[in-house]
């Protein structure tokens, strides 16, 4: 018998069989990697969408508020289409709606624009008995502050005001609202474009009430700001994220929602809550007075109260959502683990609700044109 281990074609052989076994098997991996990184999402498209009916509902929402795709399968499983429009601040939805000229179905302003909304008649009650998903809603989260009797709104998302800093570009970390006046930062920062807001900090700042409706009080919070402004590269609202991500400032004003997309965009942004307290603010679903289809909106509202929606949202949006189903769904550990969804007690002591302040409203108006318009 011939020796076959001292042929060369013999050893090729061997080779090529070992390469292609190896090939084989990698392509084997990848398939297996592949099949363990599908995203199972948490709602889905309805296999039989319901044919558009015709009918519409009108929803005025922030600007980034919704994961579009929930709305494809609203519109897919109920056949109403929805026309859906954004705002930026509660003081442009709030000027819209009291104008008159446009009607929505469903809108969502924040705890201090629903007081002033329910008191101005500009909002319906709920017929909670069309909205069965609100059970999913937290108890903790049902402000009568703004909502006497719980009539008028439906909790959508929460959050509170801080600081959304780069951490390689600080000196160190920040802790206090001080750090919005070092000249460190000097062109270096972002302020919300939002009167109420930036206002309510500064009083913070000086020292006050975020609430304080005292005209003396007021003018030290607009000279503050007004002094600020050398150090303000730009004053925004969505455009932060974008801008604190890549890298065009080391220090922001922001809401936490948004501090919660930014950190999951990037490892080098963080968010603190500082010492001297802030804002916790909660975002709600109304129906407007004038709304024309009462029967869509609820229907949409209980919807987004679903648990699967809402944590398809939560997963989009990033803000903290009192909707304790989908926070189960989506697990209470994780969502928990992170301080900005569920801040420490002592933080949360130090943040307060804005209110609605009547027609002492007009002068943070006045106040806000005055420092946007300083040269
Ligand atoms: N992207 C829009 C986020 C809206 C957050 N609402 C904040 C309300 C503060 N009063």
């Amino acid at each position: 018998m011939k020796n076959i281990f001292k042929k060369k074609g013999f050893w090729l052989l061997v080779i090529l069989v070992i390469v292609v076994a190896l090939l084989a098997s990698a392509g084997e991996e990848e398939i297996i990697e592949e099949e363990e990184e599908e995203v199972i999402p948490w709602a889905a498209m309805p296999e039989n969408p319901v044919p558009m009916t015709g009918e519409t509902i009108s929803v005025y929402n922030w600007g980034d508020y919704i994961d579009s795709e929930t709305i494809d399968i609203f519109e897919a499983e109920t056949g109403i289409r929805v026309i859906y429009e954004t705002f930026e601040t509660n003081e442009d939805m709030y000027a819209k709606i009291a104008m008159g000229g446009s009607a929505y179905d469903v809108i969502i302003p924040s705890d201090y624009m629903v007081e002033r909304m329910i008191q101005e008649n500009l909002l319906q009650k709920i017929n909670w008995e069309n909205i069965p998903n609100v059970a999913n809603i937290d108890e903790r989260f049902i402000h009568e502050s703004y909502d006497p009797g719980f009539e008028y709104s439906v909790p959508y998302t929460w959050g509170t005001m801080g600081i959304l800093y780069n951490t390689g570009a600080v000196l160190e970390a920040p802790t206090s609202w001080e750090t919005l006046m070092d000249e460190t930062y000097k062109m270096d920062m972002f302020m919300l474009n939002s009167p109420r807001d930036t206002l309510g900090i500064a009083l913070v700042m000086c020292g006050y009430d975020l609430n304080s409706t005292d005209p003396a009080q007021l003018e030290e919070a607009k000279q503050l700001l007004i002094a600020q402004k050398p150090l303000v590269l730009a004053y925004v609202v969505d455009e932060v994220k974008d801008k604190m991500v890549g890298g065009e400032a080391s220090v922001a004003l922001v809401w936490s929602g948004d501090a919660t997309f930014c950190m999951s965009e990037s490892d080098e942004l963080s968010y603190v809550v500082p010492k001297e307290g802030s804002n916790i603010f909660y975002d709600s679903m109304c129906i407007p007075h004038n709304a024309r289809n009462v029967s869509g909106a609820e229907k949409f509202i209980d919807f987004l109260c679903r648990a699967d929606i809402a944590a398809m949202n939560y997963d989009y949006v990033g803000y903290a959502i009192p909707n304790k189903a989908a926070i189960e769904l989506m697990g209470a550990e994780e969502y928990n683990a992170s301080p900005v969804n569920n801040p420490p007690q002592e933080t949360l002591d130090k943040c307060q609700v804005f209110k609605y302040l009547g027609d002492k409203t007009q002068l943070y108006d006045q106040i806000w044109t005055e420092i946007i318009s300083e040269f």
